[in-house]
C-alpha cells in the first residue's frame, strides 16, 4: 500500500509553442498538469509510493492520463473513469517575462464530480501522509465535501496532513469565500505551505513570521512560507510546546522559464523530507532545490528529479544569499 495519498484533478495541458496572445496561437504542445499529479510524480521519482484519488473521463485525454500515471509508477486503483463527464484540460501561454496565462476547460469535468462517498470506500492501510492542495476543493461543492471527508478519515487513520493553499481565484465564486474555505481547510492540517504573497492575501498579515503565527494559532503544527527566490521560512511547534524557526536561502537560478509548478516541486521536497525524518534545514533545502529545478522547465512535472539528479543539483548549484 502507498505511503502517500493525494486527491486531485489531472488535466491535459496544451502549452503554446510561440509567445503571444492565446487566441492567436496556432500550435501547442501537449503535457499533463494538475498540482496533485505533479506532486505524485515528484514523490514517486524520489522512491515513495503514492496513491492518487481522482476521476477522468472515458475519452482519449483520460486514457492518456492513466497511461502517464501508470508509467510514472503512481498507484491508480483509485483513479475512476466516468462515462458521463469528460477529462478537464487547460491552455497555457508561452512567456518569458511574467507568469503565463492559463485558461481552464474543467467545469463539470469528471474530477469535479468526485464526492465524499468515494472517500468512504478508500483503503488507508499503510498510508502515512495525506497531501492536499486548495485546487481540488475549489472545483465544486462535492469536491470541497470530499476533501473534508478525506481529512476526517486521515485523522482517524493517524496520517500526517500537508496542505498547499495553491490559490486559484478563478475557481472560486469570490475572494471572501476563497479565503474562508482555504483557511478552514488549512486549520485542519498539520503542515501548511503558503507562498508569501498567498499568505498575505489569506491572512491579511504582512510578514512571514505573522503569516506562520496565523496558521499555528489556527491548528497547524508547522508552517513553511515559500519566499520564492529568497528561499523558505519554517516555524514549527515541538512536542514540548516550544517553537523552532528555520530560514534557508534558495538556489541560484539563472533563467526562469515558467514558475507554474514550482510550488508543487517545493511540496515534493517537504513531503519526502518529512517521510524520511530529515531536519527542518534539510527539508527546506530539498524543497528549495526542487522548486528551483521546476522553474527552469516549461512542463509542470517532466523535470522533477530522481534522487541522483537532485543530489547532483544540490551539489553543483551555488546558494543565493538570503
Ligand atoms: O501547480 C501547478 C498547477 O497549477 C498546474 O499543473 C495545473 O493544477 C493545476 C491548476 O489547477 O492550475
Amino acid at each position: 500500500m502507498s505511503e502517500v495519498i493525494t486527491i486531485g484533478e489531472p488535466m491535459i495541458m496544451f502549452v503554446a509553442d510561440a509567445a503571444g496572445d492565446l487566441k492567436n496561437v496556432q500550435h501547442f504542445t501537449r503535457y499533463i498538469a494538475g498540482a496533485e499529479v505533479n506532486v505524485s510524480v515528484g514523490v514517486t521519482r524520489l522512491g515513495h509510493r503514492v496513491s492518487l484519488i481522482s476521476e477522468v473521463g472515458h475519452d482519449p485525454f483520460g486514457a492518456y492520463i492513466r497511461q502517464f500515471l501508470e508509467h510514472e509508477g503512481i498507484e491508480t486503483e483509485a483513479v475512476a473513469v466516468s462515462n458521463e463527464h469528460p477529462t478537464g484540460f487547460q491552455l497555457k501561454s508561452k512567456t518569458e517575462v511574467d507568469d503565463p496565462e492559463v485558461v481552464y476547460f474543467r467545469k463539470g469535468s469528471a474530477a469535479s464530480r468526485l464526492n465524499a462517498e468515494r472517500i468512504e470506500r478508500f483503503d488507508f492501510s499503510g498510508a502515512k501522509l495525506l497531501h492536499l492542495t486548495g485546487i481540488f476543493p475549489a472545483l465544486s461543492a462535492e469536491t470541497f465535501e470530499a476533501t473534508l471527508k478525506l481529512i476526517e478519515k486521515a485523522r482517524e487513520n493517524h496520517l500526517l496532513i500537508t496542505f498547499d493553499p495553491n490559490l486559484r481565484p478563478t475557481l472560486w465564486s469570490d475572494e471572501a469565500t476563497m479565503i474562508k474555505r482555504i483557511n478552514q481547510l488549512a486549520g485542519r492540517c498539520d503542515v501548511v505551505l503558503p507562498g508569501f504573497r498567498e499568505g498575505k492575501r489569506l491572512t491579511g498579515r504582512t510578514t512571514r513570521e505573522a503569516i506562520a503565527d496565523f496558521y499555528l494559532s489556527n491548528g497547524a503544527k508547522t508552517v513553511i512560507v515559500k519566499l520564492g527566490s529568497t528561499g523558505a521560512y519554517c516555524k514549527r511547534q515541538q512536542s514540548d510546546g516550544q517553537f523552532v524557526e528555520t530560514l534557508v536561502p534558495s538556489f541560484r537560478v539563472d533563467h526562469v522559464v515558467d514558475t507554474v509548478g514550482a510550488g508543487d516541486g517545493f511540496a515534493v521536497g517537504v513531503i519526502t523530507g518529512l517521510l524520511e525524518a530529515l531536519s527542518d534545514k534539510k527539508i527546506l533545502e530539498r524543497a528549495n532545490a526542487i522548486g528551483a529545478i521546476q522553474v527552469q522547465h516549461i512542463s509542470d512535472n517532466e523535470a522533477l528529479p530522481s534522487r541522483n539528479q537532485l543530489a547532483a543539483f544540490i551539489e553543483k548549484t551555488a546558494h543565493q544569499t538570503p
